[in-house]
C-alpha cells in the first residue's frame, strides 16, 4: 500500500501536549501514534453505521459566552427524539459539564454530535456507545 505524507497545522501547545502523551504511551514516533488514533476514529465511526446505538455525549462550556446556551438548547429541542434525558452541572464560576444520554440510529447520533460541534464554545464534545443492535 503506497504510503502517504500530509502537513498538519497545530498550536504549539497541543503539539507539546501531544509529543508527552506519545513519549507516555510507548509509541516509537508520533506518526506511529497518530495513525493509531486514526484507525480507531475510522473503526469507530464505521461500526455504529446501520445500527441503533445507545450511549452518552459528554462536553463542557462556559455559560457565560455569548449565545452558546440559546444555540446549545436550540439544538438539543431538535433532536427530543434522540436524547433521552440531561444532566447539567456547575463545574465552577464559569463553567459547565452536560452529559446527554442518547439513543437512536448512528447516522442521527452523528448529526447531533456534529451540530453540538458546529457550537463556538462547547468543548470536548465527546460520544461514548455502550450499546449498538441492527
Ligand atoms: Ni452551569
Amino acid at each position: 500500500m503506497k504510503t502517504m505524507r500530509f502537513g498538519v497545522s497545530v498550536d504549539e501547545k497541543l503539539l507539546e501536549n501531544f509529543d508527552r502523551f506519545v513519549a507516555e504511551s510507548g509509541y516509537p514516533t508520533r506518526s506511529e501514534a497518530l495513525k493509531n488514533l486514526m484507525r480507531d476514529a475510522v473503526h469507530q465511526s464505521e461500526s455504529v453505521k446501520g445500527n441503533n446505538v445507545a450511549g452518552s455525549v459528554a462536553f463542557s462550556y462556559n455559560h457565560h459566552r455569548a449565545d452558546v446556551v440559546e444555540k446549545l438548547h436550540d439544538a438539543q429541542h431538535d433532536f427530543c427524539d434522540e436524547i433521552v434525558c440531561s444532566q447539567h452541572v456547575h463545574l465552577t464560576h464559569d463553567d459547565c459539564l452536560e452529559t446527554l444520554v442518547v439513543r437512536g440510529a448512528a447516522t442521527a447520533i452523528k448529526d447531533l454530535l456534529s451540530r453540538l460541534r458546529e457550537i463556538k464554545g462547547l468543548h470536548n464534545v465527546s460520544l461514548a456507545v455502550v450499546w449498538m443492535k441492527h
